[in-house]
C-alpha cells in the first residue's frame, strides 16, 4: 500500500508518520508513506499555493496548478487508478467502515486543503472522494489526513503485531469493546469479575459479549440500529431496557 499526503506542511506529516507502529510499518515496507511538499510544484518565485477568490470575498483559495501537478507526478500512466482524497469538513464523514474499505486499496493520495476553500476544479476533475473526520473545523487538512493514515495503516495485514486484534476493535463488530482487566486480581478492595478467573471459556465469551452489548446500549445506543444482533442479544437488550 502506498499513501502520499500532499501538503504545505510536510514536516508535520513526517513527524507523525515516522513514529511508533506507523514508523515501524513503514520501515518494514508494509506501507509506503510520503509527505509531498505542494510548494515543490509551484513555478513562481514565491512558491504560491493559494490566491484570492474570483468574485471577491474574504480568505484565500487553494490554486489548481500545483495540486494537479503534484497528483500527476504521483500517478504513473497505466497502473491502477489511485483514490484521490480531499480533506474537507464538507466531505463524507470518515468512519471504521471507510477505513476498512481504504485499507484494501493499493494507492491513496490525500490532499490537505484549507478551510477557506480549494478551487472547485480540483473537486470536479481530480478528486475521487471528499472526506471529513467529524463535525468541527480544523485549520487545515493535515491532522485529518494523519487520522485517516493511522486508522487505515493499522488495518493493513502485518502492521499490528497480533493479526487478530483489529477484529475485536470497537466498531468492527458494530459494538463497543468489552471491559478488560489484568493482574492483580485484587487491587485493594477492587476485584476483577469472578467469571474472568473461572477458566470457563464459554462463560467468559458470553460475559464479554453481554458487556459489549451493555456498554453499547449505555454509551452509543445509535450503534445498535446497525449492529448484527441475534435473538439472544435482542432479549438481553430488552432486559436492560426494563431494568
Ligand atoms: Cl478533513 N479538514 C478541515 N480543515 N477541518 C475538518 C476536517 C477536515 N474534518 C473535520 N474538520
Amino acid at each position: 500500500m502506498r499513501i502520499e499526503i500532499i501538503t504545505t506542511l510536510p514536516d508535520m506529516v513526517e513527524a507523525v508518520a515516522s513514529e511508533s507502529i506507523l514508523g515501524r510499518a513503514r520501515k518494514k515496507g508494509l506501507v509506503e508513506v510520503e509527505a509531498v511538499n505542494l510548494r515543490d510544484f509551484t513555478e513562481d518565485k514565491h512558491r504560491t499555493t493559494d490566491d484570492a477568490p474570483f468574485g471577491g470575498g474574504p480568505g484565500m483559495v487553494m490554486k489548481c496548478e500545483p495540486v494537479f501537478m503534484a497528483v500527476e507526478s504521483l500517478t504513473g500512466r497505466g497502473g491502477p487508478r489511485p483514490r484521490v482524497l480531499l480533506m474537507t469538513p464538507q466531505g463524507r464523514r470518515f468512519d471504521q467502515k471507510m477505513a476498512e474499505e481504504l485499507s484494501r486499496e493499493h494507492h491513496i493520495i490525500m490532499i490537505c486543503g484549507r478551510y477557506e476553500g480549494v478551487d472547485e476544479r480540483i473537486r470536479e476533475h481530480l478528486v475521487t472522494d471528499e472526506v471529513s473526520i467529524g463535525d468541527y473545523v480544523l485549520t487545515g487538512g493535515e491532522l485529518a489526513a494523519l487520522v485517516i493514515l493511522d486508522a487505515v495503516s493499522r488495518l493493513v495485514p502485518g502492521v499490528l503485531g497480533d493479526e487478530t486484534s483489529p477484529l475485536t476493535d470497537s466498531f468492527s463488530s458494530g459494538l463497543l469493546e468489552y471491559p478488560q482487566y489484568t493482574r492483580p486480581a485484587e487491587f485493594g478492595e477492587y476485584r476483577v469479575p469472578d467469571v474472568l478467573l473461572s477458566g470457563n471459556h464459554a462463560e467468559i465469551e458470553k460475559w464479554r459479549h453481554q458487556q459489549a452489548l451493555k456498554r453499547t446500549f449505555e454509551r452509543r445506543p445509535d450503534l445498535l440500529e446497525t449492529a448484527p444482533l441475534d435473538y439472544k442479544d435482542k432479549r438481553f437488550l430488552k432486559e436492560l431496557e426494563t431494568s
